[in-house]
């Protein structure tokens, strides 16, 4: 095989566009799934959070073969807090297929994917997505995007981008929309027209930029990227170079692997152009170049987006400590974070001076508990509190996180939405009718702004809302943000909840408990109607003097509990209050759990702030 004879193309999109479903079709049709070999549905999306959150968390590669080209096909995920991975992997691509579903059009993460493609010089493969949707407005979508290609400053080569219109998972594309819709052949045949092959050097010294890096229970590390240059046999002597040049460490190729389909198959020799997984290393990590002992300079990196929000993470105190979990210790805690900072670029890892908090620093709200929802499944507890943005300082000026939000409602809801996001220092930059009676907002937010706003979004569109941020730059520091939610129901006592009392209570607000939720004292149980926090007894029933009483007791109607995930936990407390996370429990509580405690808490803020 030769360079010649292969492409890397990575798909990107907006989340939810169809990216890995596309793929799933692409197998089926490309031959590399035997006649009687069952294939799943998002083939790709193998780790178990992304199965069940039906979104790709980490990228992958895969790849085909079609007509005697290899082509590496390279999955990426559309959520905006896996951006920095995105762009990361888009090094080892040579063109890209822009999926858009044909009725939502180009939303933030289509912008910054496709800004990113554009900068690297790729021309990328237009893909209308979703075709077979009722609500498809293809002809608009395709000048949206045209658009949005133009607004990003694309070369006269890159607005002559071809398109295609599909329904990936119907398994068919074609050139035009009154074209026969058969199979996906017109995208494979296109891919080896308009992508070009790798541009590397077949002869030189072999190097390889690293750009994924996981940890194989048999393999240890293993780390994937695109050769660059020569190519490698197994065994061989290599080195790494760090992106500032530094030798990081020398080892041999104990194993090399290429992708085939689904699956990764061992081989003796790679060569440049190709993407490959190599082992054997002990320190290399993304981002460094793995070559030949002779090779001086490393093979240039782009630098990832750095985090703007993070959570402190501290051990779990609450009176249930200890009953789901083994992994208690801020030792423990500290040994996988810093575990995660090494395989995860995008994720910052600080202990507190005296090594009991550790500030967890990423991209957003859903970043950062993928994380804590992956380790709470390892048998980790956690205390978790609410997420803050990091600030930067430029010349003396104290700069925050923006976001773009676009927003889709129905138009009666577009008042409420106005109103909510002005309070919260969000400045609307367009409004445009997007069809069917909805309404299209755009806004420049601080971040700050927008954390636990997706709960009060939901409420105020009566739940039919969507809405989509996307990390847009550091701006001057709006001032102080309002918008504080309700105050907290606090449980006064420990054990399990009773219905009776739920039910006595639930005018008071919304409750988060259901009969027989063990509850502690300074556990959160409820969201309170009014702004203060108030403390209640959930656990005081009806006296259980007969059979007859506690059969009764258990038949009062109880309003169905708020469920949060743990995302929503995160945004929804407040400084003052934690999110509790065992491996089969997720708990809101005061940081301080008797109101005494609170109460000389606030007393200290107080003095504080005055002093
Ligand atoms: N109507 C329709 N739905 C589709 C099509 N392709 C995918 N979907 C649906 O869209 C949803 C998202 O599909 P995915 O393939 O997971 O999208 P993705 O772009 O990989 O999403 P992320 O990786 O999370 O960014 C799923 O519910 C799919 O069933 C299509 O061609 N037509
Ligand atoms: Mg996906």
């Amino acid at each position: 095989m030769k360079a010649s004879n292969i492409r890397n193309i990575a798909i990107i999109a907006h989340v939810d566009h169809g990216k890995t479903t596309l793929i799933d079709s692409i197998f089926k049709q490309s031959g590399m799934v035997r006649e009687n070999q069952q294939l799943g549905e998002r083939v790709m999306d193998s780790n178990d959070l992304e199965r069940e959150r039906g979104i790709t968390i980490l990228a992958k590669c895969t790849a085909i073969e079609w007509e005697g080209t290899k082509i590496n096909i390279i999955d990426t995920p559309g959520h905006a807090d896996f951006g920095g991975e995105v762009e990361r992997v888009l090094d080892m691509a040579d063109g890209a297929i822009l999926l858009v579903d044909a009725a939502e059009g180009p939303l933030p993460q289509t912008k910054f994917v496709l800004g990113k493609a554009l900068k690297l010089g790729m021309r990328p493969i237009l893909l209308i997505n979703k075709i077979d949707r009722p609500d498809a407005r293809p002809d608009e979508v395709h000048n949206e995007v045209f658009d949005l290609f133009a607004s990003l400053d694309a070369n006269d080569e890159q607005l002559d981008f071809p398109t295609l219109y599909a329904s990936g998972r119907d398994g068919w594309c074609a050139e035009s929309l009154d074209a026969p819709r058969e199979n996906l052949h017109p995208l494979l045949e296109l891919v080896l027209r308009h992508v070009p092959p790798p541009q590397v050097d077949a002869n030189g010294p072999f190097k390889m930029l690293t750009t994924l890096l996981e940890a194989d229970p048999y393999l240890g590390r293993v780390l994937t990227g695109k050769v660059y240059s020569g190519a490698a046999k197994v065994n061989m002597s290599v080195k790494s170079l760090d992106v500032t040049g530094d030798h990081v460490e020398s080892f041999r190729l104990t194993k090399l692997l290429t992708f085939n389909g689904i699956e990764r198959v061992p081989a003796n020799e790679v060569i440049a152009g190709d993407i490959i997984c190599v082992a054997g290393m002990k320190a290399t990590s993304v981002a460094d170049t793995v070559c030949s002992p002779e090779v001086k300079e490393p093979i240039p990196a782009h630098p990832v987006d750095p985090p703007t929000m993070a959570v402190t993470i501290t051990v779990n105190d609450s009176p249930y400590a200890g009953l789901e979990g083994k992994k208690l210790t801020s030792t423990m805690i500290a040994t996988r974070l810093k575990a995660e900072a090494e395989t995860n670029v995008a994720i910052r890892v600080t202990e507190s001076a005296n090594k009991d908090a550790f500030e967890l620093a990423g991209r957003g709200e859903l970043q950062l508990g993928v994380l804590i929802e992956t380790m709470r499944r390892e048998g980790f507890e956690l205390s978790v509190s609410r997420p803050r943005v990091l600030f930067k300082e430029e010349d003396g000026q104290k700069l925050e996180p923006y976001e773009e939000v676009i927003v889709d409602v129905d138009d009666e809801y577009t008042g409420a939405v106005m109103d909510k996001l002005t309070q919260r220092k969000a400045e609307m930059t367009d409004m445009r009718p997007s069809g069917g009676g909805k309404t299209r907002l755009t806004f420049r937010a601080p971040s700050r702004g927008l954390i636990g706003y997706q709960g009060q979004f939901l409420t105020d569109t009566r739940g039919t809302g969507l809405m989509n941020r996307l990390f847009h730059s550091y701006g001057p520091y709006k001032g102080d943000i309002g918008g504080r939610r309700n105050g907290a129901l606090i449980s006064t006592d420990k054990g399990p909840a009773v219905a009776y009392a739920i039910f006595n209570l639930q005018d008071r607000g919304v409750m988060f408990i259901e009969h027989q939720t063990p509850v502690y004292q300074g556990m959160i149980v409820g969201e309170h109607s009014r702004e203060n926090d108030l403390d209640i007894n959930v656990l005081k029933g009806k006296k259980l003097t007969n059979i007859r009483a506690s059969g009764s007791d258990e038949a009062v109607t109880l309003v169905p509990p708020r469920r949060m995930s743990l995302e929503e936990m995160m945004s929804w407390i407040n400084e003052d209050e934690l999110v509790e996370v065992t491996p089969r429990s997720l708990r809101l509580r005061k940081r301080h759990l008797t109101p005494q405690e609170r109460e000389l808490a606030k007393k200290a803020e107080k003095k504080k702030g005055a002093e």
